[in-house]
């Protein structure tokens, strides 16, 4: 009976633990301006590194906004509504964060990307953390994203 408990509690940890599973965009800050064409530095941070999960890959991808009036409207929310898309696939790595000297970074990992040549305006650079979690390291993932200006 104690053990099943146990095993209930460690269970409920596992769970409520996986949706705190995140990644974050240290650098560049959300509404950066970038160049067409030339590549740039991204730092994405994991505030927790939490046992019981294994990071797998990250990928980037870049969706355009659509032009318009009101264009911060038709911006869709890619990490909110993730089966929105995340329009383009840049480029995917392995992710393996390292820890930070500075104590209010978080683990972190630098990657350099170029920027679509064909990016004009308003658009969402996002990055797609696949991970492995909960119980059994199920195949899970998790998206961030900032919004970016071609200039
Ligand atoms: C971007 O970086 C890649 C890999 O380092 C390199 O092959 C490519 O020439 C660079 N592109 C530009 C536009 O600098
Ligand atoms: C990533 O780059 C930033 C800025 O150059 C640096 O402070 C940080 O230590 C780097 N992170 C890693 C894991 O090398
Ligand atoms: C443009 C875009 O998709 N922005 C979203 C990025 O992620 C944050 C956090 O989930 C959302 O609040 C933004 O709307």
């Amino acid at each position: 009976m104690k053990t099943c408990f146990i095993s209930l509690l460690t269970a409920l940890a596992l769970s409520l633990s996986a949706t705190a599973q995140s990644i974050q965009f240290l650098q560049p800050a959300d509404g950066v301006t970038l160049t067409p064409g030339q590549n740039f530095s991204i730092q994405i941070g994991q505030p927790m590194e939490l046992s019981g999960f294994a990071n797998a890959a990250v990928t980037f991808g870049y969706l355009a906004c659509q032009t318009g009036s009101d264009v911060a409207s038709q911006c869709p929310n890619v990490a909110a509504v993730p089966d929105q898309g995340v329009g383009e696939v840049l480029e995917t790595f392995v992710f393996q964060p390292q820890l930070s000297q500075i104590p209010w970074i978080p683990p972190n990992q630098n990657f350099t990307i170029e920027f679509p040549s064909y990016a004009t305006g308003k658009g969402v650079l996002s990055a797609t953390l696949f991970y492995f979690g909960s119980a059994g390291l199920a195949p899970m993932f998790t998206v961030a994203n900032i919004t970016v200006n071609a200039a």
